[in-house]
């Protein structure tokens, strides 16, 4: 691993990747979405401290239901998994509150959760410091190294020498174009050794009106999460987005399978940075992208396992099929 290293307790280590992001790289990125036609914003950014609790605080609405129902099936089967191997080390992609590994850690016994390292690996450093400092806590003797990385730019660094459970909750794949997910996958694959697990939460398509009212929560904390990612945008690349004039948008591309979320600019407005070459225009009723959530079927479940060429061990579902777990072995 490359990133620059730090020790924060006995049982704490943080490898930071994105120090060596140059702050022109993500002004750029911005500069480069914002100049699109349509205009778009990487889901990446919604992640700042406060976007982070706006999400901790999305996972306990009553129309989000993937949170609740991933939980559900993971206390299900947790020890089915857990005990699938002897994992000395678990990775987890967008790691967020770690609110989900500490389920599959409860069924794991005291004298296990000793041999185990835990690499909560996520762009937000405020969620991976919290979390870090939460687990080693909870529970005594479980070793963590954080990993500040973005996932997208920054696999190669998938931590861990052992047996790897790598984990992969929340549907977050479903935020990748879907010309990106069998890629992505595929990728994780390439750097899974025989006898890894890679732990998959996936979204599953479902009566449009759930899904709809999911990202169209009535005390809009969605909206709310949504147009943070302009003050994001604002803090990072130094640009005058003010979102009171943006509306909220979220509904269900049926030829995508995917929920869409956009912002819409309410007036004509000129956006503008030092550090952007030119200032540029939005129309009113322009829109910018801001996220996808894929939703996902039986068959792109098969075709995802397929691709990669990991054997499903185990597709675990709620009752109402809103969600799935997938447990994908490496077999060589
Ligand atoms: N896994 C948690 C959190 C999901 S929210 C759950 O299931 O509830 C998505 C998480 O992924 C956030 O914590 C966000 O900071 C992180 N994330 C988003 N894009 C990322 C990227 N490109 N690289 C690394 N982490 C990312
Ligand atoms: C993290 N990700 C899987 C969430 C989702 O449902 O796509 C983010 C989110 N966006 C709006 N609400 C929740």
């Amino acid at each position: 691993m490359n990133g620059n290293h730090s020790v924060l307790a006995d049982a704490i280590a943080i490898s930071d990747f994105l120090q060596a992001e140059s702050e022109s790289e993500v002004i750029d990125a911005i500069f480069r979405g914002l100049s699109a036609a349509p205009k778009y914003i990487s889901s990446r950014f919604f992640y700042d401290a406060k976007g982070s609790n706006l999400f901790e605080e999305i996972t306990n609405l009553p129309e989000y239901y993937p949170t609740r129902t991933e939980k559900s099936i993971l206390q299900r089967v947790s020890h089915e998994i857990i005990t699938h191997n002897k994992y000395s080390d678990i990775v987890e992609l967008g790691s967020g509150d770690c609110s989900k590994i500490c389920i599959l850690l409860e069924a794991c016994g005291e004298n296990e959760i000793e041999n185990i390292r835990y690499f909560p690996v996520d762009v937000s450093e405020d969620a991976v410091l919290k979390s870090a400092e939460e687990l080693v806590n909870k529970y005594p003797g479980l070793k963590v190294h954080g990993i500040l990385a973005d996932f997208m730019k920054h696999l190669q660094m998938l931590p861990g020498e052992g047996n790897r459970l790598i984990c992969f909750f929340g549907s977050t794949l479903g935020n990748l174009e879907n010309d990106q997910v069998l890629a992505f996958i595929r990728q994780i694959k390439k750097l899974m050794k025989k006898g890894d697990t890679l732990l998959l939460g996936l979204d599953m398509v479902k009566d449009i009106r759930v899904l709809e009212k999911a990202y169209n929560d009535q005390q809009g904390i969605t909206a709310k999460f949504n147009k943070n990612i302009l003050q994001v945008v604002n803090q990072l690349a130094g640009t005058n987005f003010d979102s009171l004039n943006f509306q909220h948008l979220a509904f269900f591309n049926p030829e995508k399978s995917r929920i869409e979320m956009h912002l819409k600019a309410l007036k004509q407005q000129v956006i503008s940075s030092p550090h952007f070459p030119e200032t540029l225009g939005i129309k009113k009723g322009e829109t910018i992208h801001t996220e996808n959530s894929r939703k996902f079927s039986h068959d792109d479940i098969l075709e995802l396992a397929n691709a990669a060429d990991l054997s499903i061990q185990g597709i675990y579902n709620d009752q109402k099929d809103y969600f799935s777990l997938l447990q994908l072995i490496c077999t060589g």
